[in-house]
């Protein structure tokens, strides 16, 4: 197997752009390789410039849960794409969308259509402070929320990755608004509220923390923030960027049976176009302009190309046996994978929700930031480049979810858990 060709990519990416990526994780900085540069996508594999193939499992980060470039989505994109790419006016499709996802979150009665995860959930913030009147937050350590000043705050994903435990650039003033307990501690969420509550605006919280691997909500977690959120008068928002329509058609909220005041949306719901979406209960959403005095805008938003490519992909994913089928496969895998690890006896902890999950390097239960980072992410890094090699594209760190399609076979599942098995066994 040669990588010459995206070797030579990055020398010159390099010069071009900061540590020749658009995002940091993608650079494999962390698992001590070379970034691969892709060239196409179909269905459940990726192929580099150098024409290796590659079973996937980043699936661009989650959005392609139907596998890559889906017959019926593409078939769509070319109609709409021949009568024009963006007109920054109202259009019939981002309606379709709205519907189709409201009908899906029954917590979410108005939604406002943004280009990212990074804007969802920072007008979410903008509008819960805006609607309570208060100025401070309340996130959880290892949580990502996107990029924004004040949520870059003991976060998760490329910062998790290089042990960032903030952001240059981000004033202290901004942070100071940001209160940052540990996920899963109900008791040290208790009292912070209690002492806090007359100035927090909103909780934020990703339902599964899915920036720092797949850590799961222990049972009452959600259920607390709900109940306390409730009582303080305190907006919740669940950041469903990578949960939506992933662990469940309905979401995190769904799977758990816990309704937020706002969710934040993105990936999935763009079908692999750039996209975000909040949404929530319509006297909150009625905050937000024209209707109201909280102020959020954009020139793409609720571009054409990136709602069709997201209707197409829900329908699809409304049929009945969708994710039956994932869960069947994603249950394949995990026996696999765990299989794999104890015939070698290599220590792991596996987690999933739903067709999210993560295989940690550790003896010991993840439940949080600090039990995530005990993993040992030397064994991480040369498992996954033994994966690589083998054709199989994991997320370049120990602190990422993987994801699986519907396009992924059993043929694609029974040569990961060989290769996995292999790799385990040189590591
Ligand atoms: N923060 C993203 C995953 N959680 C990484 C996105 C990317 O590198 O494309």
């Amino acid at each position: 197997m040669t990588t010459a060709k995206s070797k030579r990519l990055y020398r010159k990416a390099i010069e071009l752009i900061p540590g020749g990526v658009n995002s940091p994780v993608r650079a494999f900085k962390s698992v001590g390789g070379l970034p691969i540069f892709i060239k196409t996508a179909k269905g459940s594999k990726i192929y580099d410039v150098d024409d290796n193939e590659y079973i996937d499992y980043v699936l661009s980060w989650g959005p392609m849960i139907l596998g890559h470039s889906h017959p019926v989505v593409v078939e769509s994109l070319k109609s709409t794409i021949e009568n024009g790419t963006s007109y920054g006016a109202p259009t019939p499709i981002e309606i379709k969308l709205a519907e189709l996802i409201i009908k899906a979150y029954p917590s979410i009665e108005k939604i406002r259509m943004v280009n990212s995860g990074t804007e969802a959930t920072m007008s979410a913030i903008r509008v819960s402070r805006g609607f309570t009147r208060k100025d401070k937050i309340i996130k959880f350590e290892g949580c990502y929320h996107g990029h924004a000043d004040g949520l870059l705050v003991e976060a998760g994903s490329g910062t998790a990755t290089f042990g960032i435990p903030g952001s240059a650039g981000v004033p202290e003033s901004y942070a100071r608004d940001t209160l940052v307990v540990p996920f899963n501690d109900i008791d040290t969420f208790k009292s912070v509220i209690q002492k806090e509550w007359k100035s927090i605006a909103c909780v934020i919280v990703e339902p599964v923390a899915g920036n720092i691997g797949c850590v799961l909500p222990m049972p009452g977690f959600l259920e607390t923030l709900r109940e306390e959120t409730q009582k303080y008068g305190i907006v919740l928002i669940f950041d469903e960027v990578m949960t939506g329509f992933r662990v469940s058609y309905g979401g995190a909220q769904a799977y758990y049976g816990v309704r937020p005041d706002i969710t934040c949306l993105g990936k999935i719901i763009g079908g692999g176009f750039p996209v975000g979406a909040y949404g929530g209960l319509r006297e909150i959403m009625s905050m937000v302009a024209p209707e109201g005095p909280v102020y959020q805008a954009g020139t793409l938003s609720g571009n054409p190309i990136a709602m069709t490519a997201g209707v197409e992909t829900l329908k699809i994913l409304s049929k009945r046996d969708t994710y039956k089928r994932l869960e069947r496969t994603m249950q394949y895998l995990e026996e696999g994978l765990k299989d794999a690890a104890e015939g070698n006896d290599v220590k792991t902890r596996f987690y999933r929700a739903g067709s999210m999950f993560c295989t940690y390097f550790t003896a010991r239960d993840v439940v949080d930031y600090e039990t995530a980072k005990r993993a040992d992410t030397e064994k991480f890094s040369r498992f996954f480049m033994a994966m690589l090699k083998s054709g199989i594209n994991l997320a370049p760190s120990q602190f990422e979810a993987g994801f699986i399609s519907i396009a992924h076979t059993k043929a694609d599942i029974d040569k990961t858990i060989n290769a996995a098995y292999n790799a385990l066994g040189e590591i």
